[in-house]
């Protein structure tokens, strides 16, 4: 397993982008790209549902030696051994997910500055900040906070921060400009024609200066 320093290019599991698709082949696909990370985020199949799956996602991943966390559900991380859990604004705080996580990795969402100082002193292992652009891919979003305030994070934030919410290969140039290589992308990787190819361009736009 790679540690929450190697990440660059944070995947996902395609929800209801795998509509009639084969899921895990897509998974498989950002694996092949280079995806460092792969989150259960599958919000529309019912609990068991999210367990049978990440229990092929488990496999795909440790096979491959990528990074696994499950997204909200402390429990099913726990059960599914992934190496970690993703924890939103509205999910239960870190304080109470730490003794049941010991040493495993806790990510925080946040959307501000405040909420990201909130994440570090609470002892989460990395952030995600956003959303950077305009998504339609997460109901109730928060207000775009921009690369403006991307920029900012550096200067308060101790720990790995990854920048998400409507990224693009096109647009990434302006996250990095920001002073960030670590990106988190859903929709542009689901609706590209081939999946491995835009990770494999993504990845290679966030290493080519380390
Ligand atoms: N979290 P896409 S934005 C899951 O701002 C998620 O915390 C966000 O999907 C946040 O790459 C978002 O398609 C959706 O915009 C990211």
């Amino acid at each position: 397993m790679k540690s929450v320093d190697d990440i660059h290019l944070y995947c996902f599991t395609p929800g209801p982008f795998g509509k009639g698709k084969d899921p895990l082949a897509m998974v498989e696909a950002e694996i092949r790209g280079g995806s460092d990370v792969i989150q259960l985020r599958e919000k529309q199949m019912s609990k068991r549902d999210r367990l049978e799956f990440g229990m092929k996602v488990r496999e795909l991943t440790r096979r491959h030696g990528v990074m696994f966390i499950v997204n909200d559900d402390v429990d099913l991380a726990l059960i599914l051994g992934a190496d970690g859990v993703h924890l939103g604004q509205n999910d239960i705080p870190i304080q109470f997910a730490r003794p049941l996580m010991g040493e495993k990795i806790i990510g925080v969402s946040t959307h501000s500055l405040d909420q990201v100082m909130e994440a570090v002193n609470a002892g989460a292992d990395y952030i995600g900040f956003g959303p950077i652009f305009g998504t339609n891919t997460k109901e109730d979003t928060e207000p775009v906070v921009g690369v403006g305030l991307l920029s900012r994070v550096k200067n308060i934030c101790s720990i790995p921060y990854v920048a998400i919410g409507g990224i693009t290969k096109e647009n990434l140039v302006e996250v990095v400009a920001a002073g960030c290589n670590r990106v988190a992308i859903i929709s542009d990787i689901f609706t590209a024609n081939n999946i491995e190819e835009k990770c494999r361009e993504i990845k290679r736009q966030l290493t080519m200066n380390t």
